[in-house]
Parts: structure tokens; C-alpha cells; sequence
């Protein structure tokens, strides 16, 4: 008899698991939650014959608020249809599900400082990066690993060879952060990346003096932001040929590694051919970099004049090398071995001349950068991404605002502004009531750092307007990458309920331990499936699979992650009124 009840017991559990899954995967929200002025939503997925949806508590399952469900939408990137449940209006703290028909959402907190949780792990996502040092448990928990990649000797591939650094000599490019679920290094998107921390701190520095993220450098009294930036820009100081000023396009193996541990890998490294569009991106970080740090002379004696000289110099070689592309297919018919990692090759750089010339003005108001400025000026705007730029140093000039050039500034507010509005109105039209879906094409390889970025748009033209709906409307994609899409899924790794746990990021394969490597977001939905995985769902919203095989889905990336370190940052540091 006993056992017979104890039988009974676990069916009855299990059918209770079972059901807890299928009834939580319904209604999608934003797993960890809302600050208490900001709007809420969450998405019905399933044709509830309900009108009615309950926020309820979620330990004492009262119901705190009752509503009722929108018309059904029909989403214009997926065959979904929604109804949408606004509980705008409450505005209570505590922990909360939404209930709808039998269905039932994950839980979430509606707090202040909601979002404190993702700033933090997102900017430590870098750390868990680092490679030429160990982890140590103190800083890296459960995740502590022994060093990888001291890159002390590096090889000059051939086709990088000069009269000074023949083919095989060796140098030294220890330090920085691996791009990726791979274990390379490429300065173009460095670029990007490490611009993209320095400008959340050039943004908020109030803010980012009192943000700590427990990492090795916390207490030599610079912000940790900088002090995360600083471990990538001196690797990328050690990628520039002191002879010409020239910057080798990437440091590499020639394939890529097997899904192992970071000191198991130990094929050979090489620097390879310079390339403009990464000697110009890396002109733009030194000189923004030397900028931010010469108000940090004490800790750092030398270094941002030393981040000015690299720039300076690297701009003049992209001046008389404006040119030299970085075409991997190319050059492996040209040069051995055939290096067949990531490639990051741009055939356009215009944008990259002007970013790096925004930022070498910025630093030193040479009006010969100016120049430069001028010519390159596209006059129009577009969202940044690692082969676009532009943007980057429009928003630079935005920040400084010189008064030599005010009809230029506005044109850009203008721009920025123009821009934000017509984004805004994608949540009109979008099933999810987010900014992200607007557009087919806004899924594509690593579409959640397009949501991340285009919240920097609307961040950036608050900081122009400070109109609340920039805002807002930056808020629903963080809900989106945080649970309210089309998969279900939070793509940030130990964030939520239920967030990506197999992201295609060889630590978090092979360190035998079932939770990722916490705070890195994954791709997100990609209908160009071009890893050739196993995708349940193929729809532009919803080609995402948390498979480690998904590398065009479910990589994580430094390029990603940085617009969300500048976007939860961000939000964190308007609502403490920074
Ligand atoms: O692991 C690699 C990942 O970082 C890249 O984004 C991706 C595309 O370049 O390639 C991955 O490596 C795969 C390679 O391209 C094909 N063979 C299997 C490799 C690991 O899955
Ligand atoms: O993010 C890159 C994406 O825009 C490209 O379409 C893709 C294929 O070239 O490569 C992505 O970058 C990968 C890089 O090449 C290697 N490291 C992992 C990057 C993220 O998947």
C-alpha cells in the first residue's frame, strides 16, 4: 500500500512538472522584472478563450490586479498571435506571476533597481572573458578556471610578413578578452566592444564610480567598468606594429579550437595581415581610451599618452593605406597556413574613418581631424554593429558638443532623434510591444545585440529629449532579451527562470558544470541557421535553439554584450537620478 501511494505520489508529481512547464511557457514576460513607473507587459502566446488576465502574488497567490487582454494580434516575423496583458497601472513591489485561462507566466519582481541584477553580471560577462590569467574563485565562483592562452609567443603569419618581422618571428600579444564562444581575438570587434563599455562610462560617470563587479582590479579606485576596458585595450596595444603604426587585423589560430577548456587549447597563435578597417577602429579606442584616462594619471602614469601615440600613429598609417582590406578568402589563397577563423571583413570603411576621426577630435580638437570629419559624413543614420561604425562617433560628438560646430551637432541630434521616433513606432505594429520586430531584416546573426543597440539609440536621443517615451520604448527590447519574445527564453546565461543554458562558448561546454557561464547573452533568433543545427522553429523570431551546436543562434559574444552592459547600465544609472 505504501508503495503504491508513493507511486501515485511521483505521477502525480510528475504530472504536475509536466504541466508547470507547458503552462509556464505561455505567457512571456520579463523575468526579472519591472521598476515600479515603468510600463508592464506580458504576452499571451495561445488562444486563451479568457478575456481576463490576473496579476497575482507569487507566494501567497493573491490576486493583486485584474485585467483584460487586447484583441489578438498576428505577429509580422512569425505566424504567432498574441494578446497582450498592460498592468501598467500597478505599480506595487514585490514578486509576481500574471495568470491567464489555465496559464501562468514565470515569476518577476517589480523593484527599484530592477534591473541592478543584469548591469552587474553583464559587465562581469567580460571578466569570465579574460583570457593570459586564472580565474580564482574569489572573483569567478564556481566558474574559477586555470589560465588560458598566455599568447607570449605569437607567431607572424606570412601574410603579415615585413622586412623588420619576417614570417615566423615572434611577439607577444598576451592579455584581452576571447571574442567569443571561440578562443581568437579580433581588434575590429574590439572596436566596438570596448567603445561600447567607454562610452556607457563617458555617459554615466557618476554612476560607474560606485559600481563594483568583484573583479581583481576593484579596489585600486578606478571604476571597474574601466578597469574591464583597460584588460582588453592593452591587449590591443600589443597588436599594433611599433615599426609603422599598422594593426594587425586579428590574433589566431588557424582553425578553430575543439569544444575544450581554455588552457587545453594549444594550437599555434598568429598575428596576420594589418588591415585599415581594423587599424582605424583601433585608432578610434586609443584615442577615446586616452582621453578617459588621463584623468587617471595616478593609477595609470604614462598610459593615455601612450593610447594617444598608438592612435595618432595608427591613423597615419590608415592614411596612407586607406585601403587594405581584410579578405580572409583572399589572402588563403595567397598565404599559408590558411587561417580559417572568424573573418570580420568589411568592405567598407568609410565609417570607420569617421569614427576614429570623431573620437582623435574629441581628444585633441585638431581641427584637422575635423577636416576628416567633414568629408566623411554620411548625413544620415544607421544602427551600429562591428562593420558599422558610424554611429559611434556621432554619438561621441553628441557627448562633447564642441561649440566650433554647433550646425553639425544639431543635424546630428536631429538625426538621432529622427531615428529613435521612427523605432519607437515599431511597437506599434510589433505582437510583442517591442521596438525589436519592426523589421524582418532586425534578425539576423546575433539579433539581440541589434535590440541592445537600437535601446542606445533611444538612450542616446533621451539624453537629447528627455522625453519619458525614449524610455520606454528602450525598456521593451530589455524585456525582450530578458523573456518577452517569440522563443520564451531570457537570453542572458543565469538570469530568470528560463534563460539560454547551452550557448555555444566552449568554457561553458567543457567545465563539466550543468549552469553556463553566468552573465553573457546569447544570439538570439536567426533564421540563417548557418551552423546547419536542429532548429525546432524557423521563423525569423523564433530560429533559435539553445543547443551549444547553434553557433548562429546561441554563441555569446563580446560585441553582444557590451550594448547590454550600456543599456541595463544606463536605465540603472537614470532611475538613482545619475
Ligand atoms: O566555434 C566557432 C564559432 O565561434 C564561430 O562563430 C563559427 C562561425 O565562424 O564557427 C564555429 O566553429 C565551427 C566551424 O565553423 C565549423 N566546424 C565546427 C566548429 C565548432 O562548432
Ligand atoms: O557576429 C559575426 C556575424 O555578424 C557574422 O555574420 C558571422 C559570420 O562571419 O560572424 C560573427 O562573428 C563571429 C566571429 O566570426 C568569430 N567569433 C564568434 C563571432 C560570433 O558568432
Amino acid at each position: 500500500m505504501k508503495a503504491l501511494t508513493t507511486y501515485f505520489f511521483i505521477i502525480a508529481c510528475l504530472v504536475n512538472q509536466i504541466q508547470a512547464q507547458q503552462l509556464d511557457d505561455h505567457i512571456r514576460v520579463n523575468q526579472l522584472g519591472f521598476y515600479p513607473g515603468a510600463p508592464k507587459i506580458a504576452i499571451v502566446v495561445y488562444d486563451s478563450v479568457d478575456n481576463n488576465f490576473y496579476v497575482v502574488n507569487s507566494n501567497k497567490h493573491d490576486t493583486v490586479y485584474n485585467g483584460k487582454l487586447s484583441n489578438i494580434h498576428h505577429s509580422n516575423n512569425s505566424s504567432l498571435t498574441t494578446r497582450i496583458a498592460d498592468f501598467s497601472s500597478f505599480n506595487k513591489t514585490g514578486n509576481y506571476i500574471v495568470v491567464a485561462g489555465d496559464k501562468q507566466s514565470y515569476p518577476f519582481s517589480i523593484e527599484e533597481n530592477v534591473l541592478h541584477t543584469v548591469a552587474v553580471a553583464s559587465l562581469k560577462g567580460f571578466y569570465y572573458q579574460r583570457m593570459s590569467m586564472p580565474l580564482e574563485e574569489k572573483y569567478a565562483g564556481k566558474w574559477a578556471r586555470a589560465e588560458g592562452h598566455p599568447d607570449t609567443v605569437v607567431y607572424i603569419h606570412s601574410s603579415a610578413a615585413t622586412t623588420q618581422r619576417p614570417e615566423g618571428t615572434i611577439i607577444k600579444s598576451p592579455g584581452g578578452w576571447y571574442d567569443a564562444g571561440d578562443y581568437n581575438k579580433y581588434v575590429v570587434n574590439s572596436g566596438i566592444s570596448v567603445a561600447t563599455l567607454l562610452s556607457a562610462y563617458e555617459d554615466y560617470p557618476g554612476y560607474f564610480k560606485t559600481l563594483k563587479t568583484n573583479i581583481p582590479e576593484s579596489n585600486n579606485g578606478v571604476p571597474d567598468i574601466l578597469n574591464e576596458a583597460l584588460y582588453n585595450i592593452r591587449w590591443m596595444l600589443t597588436m599594433q606594429d611599433p615599426k609603422d603604426g599598422g594593426v594587425y587585423h586579428k590574433c589566431t589560430n588557424a582553425k578553430f579550437d575543439a569544444m575544450i577548456m581554455p588552457d587545453k587549447a594549444t594550437e599555434k597563435r598568429y598575428v596576420v595581415q594589418k588591415s585599415t578597417a581594423a587599424t582605424l577602429d583601433f585608432a578610434a579606442v586609443c584615442a577615446q581610451a586616452s582621453r578617459i584616462f588621463s584623468k587617471y594619471k595616478k593609477q595609470f602614469p604614462g598610459l593615455a599618452d601612450s593610447c594617444l601615440k598608438a592612435a595618432i600613429k595608427a591613423h597615419q598609417w590608415a592614411e596612407i593605406n586607406p585601403r587594405v582590406y581584410y579578405f580572409q578568402f583572399k589572402m588563403n589563397k595567397q598565404f599559408q597556413p590558411a587561417v580559417i577563423t572568424g573573418d570580420y571583413g568589411d568592405g567598407n570603411i568609410t565609417d570607420e574613418f569617421f569614427w576614429a576621426a570623431c573620437e582623435l577630435y574629441a581628444t585633441t580638437n585638431n581641427e584637422n581631424y575635423w577636416r576628416v570629419i567633414d568629408s566623411t559624413n554620411q548625413h544620415k543614420m544607421s544602427l551600429p554593429s562591428w562593420s558599422n561604425v558610424y554611429t559611434l562617433g556621432m554619438y561621441t560628438l553628441l557627448r562633447l558638443h564642441p561649440a566650433k560646430h554647433l550646425m553639425d551637432i544639431e543635424g546630428m541630434s536631429n538625426l538621432v532623434v529622427a531615428f529613435a521616433d521612427s523605432i519607437t513606432n515599431n511597437i506599434n505594429t510589433s505582437a510583442f510591444e517591442t521596438v525589436i520586430g519592426g523589421s524582418r531584416r532586425d534578425f539576423n546573426w546575433g539579433s539581440n545585440s541589434n535590440a541592445a543597440n537600437q535601446s542606445i539609440v533611444l538612450l542616446n536621443a533621451y539624453r537629447i529629449i528627455k522625453s519619458k517615451k525614449y524610455l520606454d520604448a528602450a525598456l521593451t527590447n530589455l524585456d525582450y532579451i530578458l523573456g518577452r519574445n517569440a522563443t520564451g527564453y531570457c537570453f542572458v546565461t543565469g538570469i530568470g527562470t528560463k534563460s539560454t543554458m547551452h550557448p555555444h562558448h566552449r568554457p561553458s561546454v567543457a567545465d563539466g558544470i550543468n549552469e553556463p557561464v553566468p552573465g553573457l547573452m546569447a544570439g538570439g533568433p536567426n533564421p540563417g541557421r548557418q551552423d546547419g543545427c536542429k532548429y525546432e522553429f524557423t521563423e525569423p523570431e523564433t530560429a533559435y535553439v539553445d543547443s551549444d551546436c547553434a553557433y548562429a543562434s546561441n554563441e555569446i559574444a563580446i560585441n553582444w554584450n557590451a550594448p547590454l552592459v550600456y543599456i541595463s547600465n544606463a536605465i540603472e544609472a537614470l532611475q538613482k537620478n545619475f
